[in-house]
């Protein structure tokens, strides 16, 4: 039989790639798409489950059983999400249980934006406005990956991220429309969370690392700053509608580029964040650190009992 040379495979499987025909997790693919799409479907999964920590803090608080149970929803659609992700990752053969130590020990990422704290039920309605917005402007286009099984789980994520980026414009909608300082409290939430929502889509076309490659191979179908520029773009409209300002004095409509221009993100401030020295950073890797340890007697009782059925079945 005739044998085939890596330079072949890597060929005929970007040919593939070119043709838009979706990698599949028994197909061949090179180390380093593997590696690329383990990173990044373990950081997403990573961010949902901490994600879950900002908004969580409100449950107890929200301001009625309406609102309570709708938070509630959100924040299990989250976990939900983590678990698709988790199990996209295992498709590519990386081990749950280590990825999950390695967000435990700092040495995996997560988003920049689940380190800022929720200071006021404000915030539970600009995390659904802002935070989820950029999530979906992010996600869709993730729906069109090159690999099949993040592509899918992508779709159903995209459906219930839009329930929740709805559900958070109400809330603000509501406050902006209410007593002077309901409004204030939602514009503080604004100027708060603008500028790191910004931030999620990642450094700019120009320091980032990894988006050439993961282009080629259609793992991202945009670039960072194209999906932070039509975020800015569909944002400052709602914005206006209910009377809220952008905490930007650089930005400005242009006609000519027909979107918006915008003031500089401090990289400085998301480096830090992204390195670990975010206001929340230690509370939230600490948080999920200790329910991974508060859980431990549930797993240890369930595989005592899995061990102990397999023991009976075989004696
Ligand atoms: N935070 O070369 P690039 C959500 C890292 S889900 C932290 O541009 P890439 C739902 C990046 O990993 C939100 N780190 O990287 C929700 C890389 O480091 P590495 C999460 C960041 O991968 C809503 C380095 O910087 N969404 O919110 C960030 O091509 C509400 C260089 O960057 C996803 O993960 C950041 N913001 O592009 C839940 C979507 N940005 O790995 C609860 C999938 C960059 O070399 C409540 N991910 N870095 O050590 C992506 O689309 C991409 O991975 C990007 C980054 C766009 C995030």
């Amino acid at each position: 039989m005739k044998e085939i040379n890596i330079e072949e495979l890597e060929k005929r499987f970007q040919e593939k790639i070119d043709a838009d025909i979706r990698i599949e997790p028994k197909d061949w693919m090179p180390d380093a798409y593997r590696k690329t799409l383990i990173r990044q479907i373990s950081q997403h999964a990573h961010s949902e489950i901490v994600g879950m920590l900002p908004e969580g803090n409100w449950i107890t608080r929200a301001p009625n059983l309406r609102r309570k149970a709708v938070l509630l929803a959100k924040v299990q659609d989250e976990a939900g999400h983590g678990l698709y992700l988790y199990s996209a990752a295992e498709t590519l053969g990386a081990d749950r249980e280590e990825t999950i130590d390695d967000l435990h020990s700092g040495k995996a990422k997560y988003s920049s934006i689940f380190n800022y704290p929720t200071l006021t039920w404000a915030d539970m309605g600009t995390i659904g406005w802002l935070v989820d917005g950029a999530a979906i402007m992010n996600q869709v286009p993730l729906c069109r990956c090159s690999y099949g099984p993040y592509a899918r789980a992508m779709v159903r994520v995209c459906k219930e991220e839009s329930f929740h980026q709805r559900q958070g414009f109400e809330i603000v909608t509501k406050l902006a429309q209410g007593t002077p300082e309901q409004k204030a409290m939602a514009q503080d939430s604004l100027n708060r969370f603008w500028w790191p929502a910004l931030m999620m889509f990642g450094p700019s076309d120009a320091d980032s690392q990894h988006s050439e490659q993961s282009m080629k191979w259609k793992i991202k179908r945009n670039s960072n700053d194209e999906l932070r520029q039509m975020f800015v773009d569909v944002t400052v409209p709602q914005a206006e509608l209910v009377g809220l300002t952008i905490p930007d004095p650089d930005l400005k409509w242009n006609e000519e580029k027909g979107s918006y221009d915008f003031g500089e993100i401090n990289w400085d401030e998301f480096w830090q964040v992204v390195s670990g020295n975010g206001i929340c950073n230690k509370e939230r890797v600490e948080a999920r650190r200790k329910a991974k340890e508060n859980g431990s007697w549930v797993r240890e009782a369930a595989n005592a009992y899995a061990a102990k059925k397999a023991q009976r079945k075989a004696s």
